[in-house]
């Protein structure tokens, strides 16, 4: 059963490899993977789950994660190479605690690992490390980039070379005590029917390590372009990621109370994005998150849920295959 007492059955994948069949790995728990393909393997970056008996909350402080470990995979019957612990909290001088979801990015010869942290003042600050290596070890600049703010960054980058960072999850991850790029330090909602909360865009600077103009709202909009209001069961909740499908943009998020998967599509990457449909029924557990990866040919979503430990914050990463239209729409491939 999920979070709201809903029954789920557990998706069939048939006869598929190993990487389809179950968890990725065992021994460390994961969630929230960003995949990326450099030089034909996919390297996933999730968080990693630990149980440190902080106590559960609406902040979700028992979230506690302490470090980074990144996995790889060359081929989806190939064992999983967990590359040992990438970046620890006490190697960020600004981060206090809660290492949340990451995402990575590659320009040249550096590898960039995106990572959100409470600072100092328990204010969640999106911060970035570099490494010559995709498995890390990273090495964080000393500051937090200035202007970026909430959880759950991603990276995408376009065909032109520019990259985007987005953020942004209600709740724990505090983007309702931010207007126009301030902390308030109040939560503040809007009343349901105003626009729910946007996440935050904004282009990279070349050197990927600060932002290179003010974070914009991603505006989720109705097929008939009305902005999608805070009571729709569809507007953002968390983890924000985007892909460029079929010469489309395609934003996928984690929705509403519900916590599905969710898409939507646009013409750029800072949106407008039209909402397009599930790719993700609410798994167990309290969280849903992931990414959609190309990878010889196909495309896959990388997912998480706490099946195997019954816990919402102990969580595993999983892979499914998506079928994809040449319009861009997508689903799951069942069996
Ligand atoms: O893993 C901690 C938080 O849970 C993430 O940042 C959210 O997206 C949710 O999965």
């Amino acid at each position: 059963t999920t979070h709201d007492g809903r029954l789920v059955a557990p998706l069939d994948h048939g006869e598929e490899p190993a990487a389809l069949a179950g968890p990725l790995v065992d021994g460390i728990w994961t969630a929230d993977p960003s995949g990326h393909v450099w030089d034909g393997t996919l390297w996933i970056y999730p968080s990693h789950d630990e149980d440190t008996g902080a106590a559960a909350d609406d902040e979700g402080s028992h979230y506690d994660m302490r470090d980074y470990h990144v996995l790889s995979l060359a081929s989806l019957d190939s064992e999983v190479v967990d590359h040992g612990v990438a970046l620890a909290v006490e190697d960020v001088p600004w981060a206090s605690r809660q290492l949340w979801a990451p995402d990575a990015a590659r320009r040249g010869d550096t590898y960039y690992l995106f990572f959100p942290a409470k600072d100092h003042e328990g204010v969640f600050r999106i911060g970035v490390a570099t490494s010559a290596h995709p498995g890390g070890p990273f090495e964080a600049q000393p500051e937090p980039i200035a202007g970026a703010y909430s959880i759950d960054p991603a990276v995408f980058t376009d065909d032109d070379g520019s990259s985007y960072l987005v953020t942004g999850g209600i709740l724990g991850g505090q983007l309702q005590r931010w207007r126009d790029d301030e902390y308030t330090g109040v939560d503040a909602y809007p009343a349901l029917d105003e626009p729910a909360l946007a996440p935050r865009i904004a282009r990279l600077s070349d050197d990927l390590l600060s932002l290179a103009e003010p974070t914009r709202p991603v505006v989720l909009v109705d097929d008939e372009g009305r902005p999608l209001a805070a009571r729709d069961v569809n507007r953002f909740f968390e983890g924000a990621w985007i892909a460029k499908v079929a010469g489309r943009y395609v934003f996928m998020y984690s929705n509403g109370d519900s916590h599905q998967l969710v898409y939507a599509t646009g013409d750029s990457p800072y949106g407008p994005y039209t909402y397009s449909g599930v790719l993700l029924g609410p798994v167990t557990g309290w969280t849903t998150h992931g990414s959609i990866v190309e990878w010889g040919g196909e495309w896959y979503l990388l997912y998480h849920d706490a099946e195997r430990s019954g816990r919402d914050h102990l969580r595993s990463v999983r892979m499914a295959r998506l079928e994809v239209d040449d319009d861009g729409s997508m689903r799951l491939a069942h069996g």
